[in-house]
């Protein structure tokens, strides 16, 4: 039996060493060192290559070393191969310090104070409490329920967006396309942490901005395809919105030339929100391989219906 990682070299290293001390039962083997491929029963990557999954007889689970999992082909993965997700406590602390970070900037004005310092001045600018501020998470998961949680010891009033009914301490939640409009409207700060599915695909889009309260800020940390570009910079234009914080894009990277690279109220950054931690995940990789092995459930299996 053998676990086959194909991924970033670094964190593979890293991840061998801590396999090596904590299990040293498995053998973890990093690509292309692959060894026995009839022997390898797990295999942790980004997206698992059919060409690969072909020569594995006895894959048992496949482990995605993120929690998106929108780049996965899962026509090419067999039936019977559940396909785990990567939740691990560094990937929720990264997320919850990047979304506070947007959020208090954008509430604290900090593009207008950078804007004033390039000008060389010393400008008091109005501030609000964090009580009248209203900040919106699309995607009541993992990530935006920490999110959340963290936000409303800012002050923040919070509200909250999801395919199924959620109850979170603290937040207003609403749920299904029926209830988006009551949510939207009030959202001064809208957080998007929506996985990628066939639902949305484009669903930042002008008739979704729209509805929101005019002069709001978007924060897109789900991912790129989700939001159209044409909308956010009409959206912009128009005053509707009044700044945007993007992490991810469609395409990454943006190509040169592309309007929100020089945008002067777009914000991006290159996908960064929150990695993957080797010593946090590689902990709880061990974990959820050792429940398979003693066959207890996986935690955090991807449900292929659904589409995360
Ligand atoms: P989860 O699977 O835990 O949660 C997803 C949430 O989205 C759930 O609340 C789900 O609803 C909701 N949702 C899904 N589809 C819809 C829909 N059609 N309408 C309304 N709500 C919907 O995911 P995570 O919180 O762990 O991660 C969210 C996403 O964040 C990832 O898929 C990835 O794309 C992105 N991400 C970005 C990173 C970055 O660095 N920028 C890093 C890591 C992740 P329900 O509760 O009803 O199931
Ligand atoms: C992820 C990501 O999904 O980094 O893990 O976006």
């Amino acid at each position: 039996m053998s676990v086959l990682y194909k991924s970033d070299l670094a964190r593979g290293q890293a991840w061998a060493g801590y396999f090596a001390t904590h299990a040293p039962e498995l053998e973890f083997r990093i690509w292309p060192d692959a060894g026995d491929l009839a022997a390898v029963e797990y295999l942790v990557t980004w997206a698992p290559a059919p060409e690969l999954l072909r020569q594995l007889p006895n894959l048992k689970v496949i482990f995605s070393t993120g929690a998106g999992v929108d780049h996965i082909d899962f026509s090419a993965v067999p039936s019977a191969v559940p396909v785990v997700r990567m939740v691990e406590p560094g990937i929720i602390n990264g997320m919850v310090e990047y979304v506070s970070w947007a959020v208090l900037g954008i509430h604290r004005t900090m593009r207008a104070y950078a804007g004033q310092q390039a000008e060389g001045q010393w400008r008091e600018l109005a501030v609000e409490p964090a009580s009248a501020r209203c900040v919106g998470v699309m995607g009541l998961g993992v990530l935006g329920s920490a999110v959340l949680d963290r936000l409303g010891r800012f002050g923040y009033r919070l509200v909250g967006w999801s395919r199924t009914r959620r109850e979170l301490p603290g937040v207003q939640s609403f749920a299904g396309a029926a209830e988006l409009p009551a949510f939207l409207q009030r959202c001064d700060l809208l957080v998007c942490l929506l996985p990628l599915t066939s639902e949305t695909r484009g669903i930042l889009n002008a008739g979704l901005l729209a509805q929101l309260p005019r002069g709001a800020a978007l924060i897109h940390v789900g991912r790129g395809a989700e939001l159209d570009h044409e909308a956010l910079l009409a959206a912009l234009a128009s005053g509707q919105l009044s700044e945007a914080i993007l992490d991810v894009t469609e395409p990454e990277p943006l190509p040169p030339g592309h309007p929100f690279w020089l945008h002067p109220r777009i914000t991006v950054t290159p996908h960064i929100a929150s990695v993957t931690q080797p010593l946090t995940a590689a902990a709880v990789l061990l974990d959820n391989l050792r429940r398979h092995r003693r066959g207890e459930p996986l935690r955090d299996l991807i449900d292929r219906g659904r589409g995360y």
